[in-house]
Order: C-alpha cells, then sequence, then structure tokens
C-alpha cells in the first residue's frame, strides 16, 4: 500500500458507494461505478468497496471487473466486508474474497482471535494479501463497544477497548486498523500505541464531518472518503482537491 501511495502520490481511497436503486439497474450501476474510478483514479491510491455495489452486482462477474480495473490503473483493491463470524465461516468469507482479487479486507476485532480472526489471517498469509481491523469507528455510537472501559483480557488491567485492539493489531500483525476521521483524539491515542508499524486508515471525512488535515495531523496515513467525491458534481475534482489537501505525509 506504502509502495502504490508513494508511486501515485495519493493516501486517498476511493470508497465507492452508492445510495440504493432498482436492483434492475445493475448494468447501470456497474457502467456508473467504471466511469468514476476511471475519472478518480489519477487521484487516489486504491479502492474501497462495501455492501453497495456487492449487493445488487455480486462478486464474481460484477464487483470483480471493477477489481480488475482498478488493478489495471494501478490500485489496490479493499474489501469493506467487515468480517464479523466463527472462524470456519470467515475462511470462506476470506477465500471468496481474495479469490476475487482483493488485496486486503476489513475484519472486526470483537470476534476475538481462536477460531475468530485467526482463520483470516491464515488465509491472508497464505495468498500474501492483508487483513486491516476496526479500532474505532466513525459513528456516534462507537463509544458503545469501541468506546467502552474493559479489563484486559491478557494483563487484566483496566483499558479503553479500541487501545486493547490497538495493542492486538500489532500482535497479531495486522496490515492496518480503521479508526473514524471524526474522532482526531482517537487516531492520536491509537497512533502512539502503533507508531508507523500499523498505518490507520481513516473513513468520515466531508459527509461525516471529518477533516482530512485533521485526520493526517493525528496520525492517519490513509483517508478513506466516499460521498464527498461519488456524489460530488465533478468526483475527479473532488478527488484531486482531497489528494491535494492530504499530501503533507507522502
Ligand atoms: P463516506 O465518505 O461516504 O462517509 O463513506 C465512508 C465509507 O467508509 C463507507 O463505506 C462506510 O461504510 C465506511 N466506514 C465508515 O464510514 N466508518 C467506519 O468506521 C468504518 C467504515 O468502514
Amino acid at each position: 500500500m506504502e509502495e502504490v501511495s508513494r508511486k501515485k502520490q495519493s493516501s486517498i481511497i476511493l470508497a465507492l458507494d452508492f445510495p440504493f436503486q432498482n436492483p434492475q439497474d445493475r448494468e447501470n450501476l456497474l457502467t456508473k461505478a467504471q466511469s468514476i474510478l476511471k475519472e478518480v483514479s489519477p487521484h487516489i491510491c486504491a479502492i474501497k468497496i462495501n455492501h453497495h455495489p456487492t449487493l445488487p452486482l455480486g462478486i464474481f462477474g460484477g464487483v470483480q471487473t471493477i477489481v480488475n480495473q482498478a488493478h489495471k490503473a494501478g490500485l489496490l483493491a479493499i474489501m469493506d466486508c467487515k468480517v464479523n463470524d466463527i472462524g470456519a465461516t470467515n475462511q470462506t468469507i476470506a477465500e471468496y474474497y481474495y479469490a476475487a482479487g482483493f488485496d486486503a479486507l476489513i475484519a472486526n476485532p470483537f470476534i476475538g482471535w481462536e477460531e475468530g480472526l485467526q482463520p483470516i489471517f491464515d488465509i491472508a498469509k497464505k495468498h500474501q494479501r492483508g487483513v486491516i481491523l476496526l479500532a474505532y469507528m466513525s459513528h456516534k455510537g462507537a463509544a458503545e463497544g469501541y468506546g467502552q472501559t474493559v479489563i484486559d483480557s491478557e494483563t487484566h488491567t483496566q483499558t479503553k477497548q479500541y487501545l486493547s485492539f490497538a495493542k492486538k493489531a500489532l500482535k497479531y500483525g495486522a496490515d492496518g486498523v480503521v479508526v473514524g476521521a471524526t474522532v482526531p483524539e482517537k487516531i492520536r491515542e491509537i497512533h502512539q500505541v502503533l507508531g508507523k508499524n500499523v498505518p490507520i486508515y481513516s473513513p468520515g471525512v466531508g459527509a461525516q464531518g471529518g477533516g482530512a488535515a485533521t485526520a493526517l495531523e493525528a496520525g492517519a496515513r490513509y483517508l478513506i472518503v466516499g460521498r464527498e467525491i461519488v456524489q460530488s458534481a465533478d468526483p475527479a475534482v473532488a478527488a484531486e482537491k482531497l489528494k491535494a489537501s492530504a499530501k503533507s505525509p507522502i
């Protein structure tokens, strides 16, 4: 990721999210996604795919076309499936997404290591792909889970859930963690734990109220941006502006 980001001179990851539309209009949706990706490609380092295109288009023959297009443009592709199940199921989920060409997927550390995250990391290692873990989400309710005070199961001391997840990301050798741009103080704390060992991916810029510069100053390495680009009158201009405002860490 670091290599692609430097080459493209961009820290922006495009969240290719679209609002609900009639599932019969699948072809239009695919055309729209491909056309925005083409326009925006020079200004980003990766795409992130969530349920928005995956549910109507499916993976093989649908979203996979977008992943292939991203790769041809020299970009990486992250699957934002927030894997959150038992190990055997997680393994199958990871195998399908990696088979579709995704370079990394996002998983939820609440499931724990044994029979949870471990099979995902094993499959990732086998295919030389990445795993990114959630550490503190960008929405308000994140405080109820990621923000709660817990007794760490290993140290038996009181800590914040997100700091415990940050330490686990280091221990597991995660390729990144997700921390909302809406909570720069949490980015700062998590960055103190991770240093340069695990990069912070930060969604929540623009539509959710987070600021690009603030998130980067706090320690985010990549900005994940959806509506601010996708729903702009000129997605390429919006992406270029964000790229320019996020120049500092490169
Ligand atoms: P937008 O820039 O339009 O708010 O999109 C952000 C994207 O990142 C969405 O796909 C959302 O589901 C995802 N996301 C987020 O906003 N906050 C998180 O904490 C984790 C996410 O994956």
